[in-house]
């Protein structure tokens, strides 16, 4: 890489919004078009009645804090699924179990799914997710499309840069993108170098408890820490991550923090820190097992790398990594072959805050022209050795071969993607089918809904030799990155399993009751079609009285164990709702320190008697 590229690269940001305008009058000739073409592209996203997409498309929902399914190709929304944010809908934060999880808060910043993976392929069971707002990961059960645990992360300032899981999904690991002082302590911004830290979480997920446990933290210089991957087959013992800010910036970092002609790509082997941690070499910080990588010789090395590069992604094969320049048009392919044999030769040159960096010249492959595509992001695959990128400021996806670097084709977008997700495309072994781009702009795609327009996406039939645009659908803010995986590694429950055992469940309308301790009330209750009973016993069986000031737990179990019928419960007037699905107990918790007669109602559509599907609660005035 040459001055003269990094020089494009900033005149291509400048001139990014005039590119653009090219593309976007390109897109409305283009769509003056074709009527036999429009036709045939209708038929390829077209799911008859009665058939199923092929492919389930897990998209972040960005600030919304949740998650969105899709059908690949239809483009149709199937479902939200409620992962860091309240869910009024579900009563997602509201009964006992979920509330807990969300620990309080009532946003996050969910920006990466990671579907877990046996041998280097989706298996389907788990999803997991970042929270940069919050410092979190989630787990989502894959057989429910619940979340089933929450872990909150300490000492991270944004774990944006994950989540990635590493081939038998081992880990499950989130670097941060802002330094901050260690165990959320006060530092001033001028002890930035001394007193601010980037961390990697390396969280393990338990798949009979479905719960998280932080194993290690591995502390880092603070550079911010960007999109990452982990090694496959060759490197599955590595993780990469590309980094900016080596400037150490602290203030207008859209400035300071693009100085530097390189940034660093940071490898660093998760195996042996592990074997570290387990011979005791860490700090307990804040909680936290922390590892610091540069006092383990071989655990750490540093690769120079074109300006301000926002994602690297490793190849099916996991021969190379590909770094994407952002600032600096052309994406890079190193090889693991080559890093290795310079780490074996120790082959440095010098090192970085302790950090031994290997020569860019020993460690590149190729330097990737996209032949004026500007602002190359993230980098997807299909099966028959091609990456796709993404390019937010020429709003397009350009198509070449990993192993020549020879462009083969590029398509518009509409517009400026983030990330692009391929059919199973971070596995070993790609489809070759779909792309979808995430976009952030949808300008004049949609009908208007005022000055803030819906973002978009993008899907693509990549099973040519050429891409071909099928149609692009509106959505929610705001999908960062998205998975697809074919629907055949989903597996679906139809009910909850009906397990007599379980804590506070009743399967029986006749076993109903009402239990008193003191000023806790305890509701053993089911629903079924179309009623609820609380006490089997009494006069009236869907009525419940307490005192003003008694806690009240309403145990509720769904006995109608059919498929899709699920019934609400919501209290009129006391600001309070959840859902039980087919076969499922959950328990909602409150304290009714409001005197009246409210009531209970199904909230979610059961039966023709769904209307009469309710009850009171009577709170009697102290
Ligand atoms: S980031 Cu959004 S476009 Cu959070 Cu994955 Cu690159
Ligand atoms: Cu039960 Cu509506």
């Amino acid at each position: 890489m040459n001055m003269q590229r990094i020089l494009y690269g900033v005149v291509g940001v400048l001139t990014g919004l005039l590119v653009s305008i090219v593309f976007f009058a390109d897109f409305n000739q283009a769509n003056a078009g074709d009527a036999a073409a429009n036709k045939s592209k209708a038929e390829k996203v077209y799911v008859p009645y009665g058939e199923q997409d092929e492919y389930y498309m897990f998209a972040s929902g960005g600030h919304s804090g949740q998650l969105f399914v899709y059908g690949v190709p239809s483009m149709r929304k199937i479902r939200t699924v409620p992962v860091f944010t309240p869910d009024p809908a579900t009563g997602y934060g509201f009964d006992d179990k979920t509330k807990e999880m969300l620990g309080g808060y009532s946003w996050g910043d969910f920006h990466h799914p990671a579907v877990s993976e046996t041998g280097g392929d989706y298996d389907g069971e788990f999803l997991f997710a970042n929270d940069v707002g919050n410092n979190r990961v989630a787990a989502v059960d894959l057989s429910t499309f619940h979340t089933s645990d929450i872990m909150s992360l300490p000492n991270m300032g944004g774990p944006h840069a994950g989540v990635f899981v590493t081939e038998n999904t081992e880990y499950i690991a989130m670097p941060t993108r802002f330094a901050r002082p260690l165990a959320g302590e006060y530092a001033e911004l001028d002890k930035y170098e001394e007193d601010y830290k980037g961390v990697v979480s390396m969280t393990t997920f338990d798949r009979k408890s479905k719960k998280f446990d932080l194993a290690y933290q591995i502390v880092l210089p603070p550079w911010s820490y960007d999109l990452s991957d982990a090694g496959k087959k060759m490197s599955k013992d590595w993780i990469v991550m590309t980094t900016y800010n080596t400037e150490f910036a602290t203030t207008n970092l859209e400035i300071n923090a693009s100085q530097n002609d390189r940034d660093y790509i940071v490898m660093i082997n998760w195996k042996r820190l592990e074997d570290e941690v387990a011979n005791g070499n860490y700090n307990d910080v804040n909680g936290a097992k922390m590892i610091d990588p540069r006092d383990v010789p071989g655990a750490i090395f540093a690769i120079p790398v074109a300006k301000s590069p926002h994602g690297v992604d490793v190849t099916p094969d996991g021969e190379r990594f590909i770094a994407s320049g952002k600032l600096a048009p052309l994406m890079t392919v190193f090889s693991f072959e080559k890093a290795f044999e310079a780490i074996k030769s120790k082959d440095f040159k010098g090192e970085e805050f302790d950090i031994p960096v290997l020569p860019y010249e020993k460690v590149v492959e190729r330097e990737v022209d996209p032949e004026g595509a500007l602002g190359p992001l993230h980098t997807q695959f299909d099966d028959k050795g091609h990456a796709y990128n993404t390019m937010f400021i020429s709003s397009e996806i350009v198509k070449w071969k990993v192993d020549s670097g020879e462009v083969i084709d590029r398509k518009p977008t509409y517009y400026s993607p983030g990330h692009a997700s391929a059919a199973e495309g971070d596995t070993i072994e790609p489809d070759g089918k779909y792309i979808v781009a995430l976009n952030k702009i949808a300008k004049d795609n949609f009908l208007s809904v005022g000055p803030s327009h819906p973002e978009s996406m993008d899907l693509f039939d990549i099973s040519g030799d050429k891409m071909e645009h099928l149609i692009t659908a509106p959505t929610d803010p705001e999908p960062h990155y998205a998975q697809i995986v074919h629907r055949d590694k989903i597996k679906p429950k139809k009910i909850y399993d009906k397990d007599e055992s379980r804590e506070n469940s009743v399967w029986s309308q006749d076993d109903a009751r009402i239990e008193r301790k003191g000023d806790e009330v305890h509701v053993y209750g089911i629903a079924m079609r179309s009623k609820f009973v609380f006490d089997a016993k009494a006069e009236r069986p869907d009525a419940v009285t307490v005192k003003q000031g008694d806690t009240v737990y309403f145990h509720m179990t769904n006995i109608d164990l059919d498929q899709d019928i699920t019934h609400g419960f919501g209290i009129n007037d006391y600001d309070l709702n959840f859902e039980i699905q087919p076969g499922q107990t959950n328990t909602l918790t409150f304290k009714a320190d409001k005197a009246g007669t409210f009531p209970i109602y199904c909230t979610n559509f059961c039966s023709a008697l769904h209307q009469e599907m309710s009850g009171y609660l009577l709170v009697e005035p102290k």
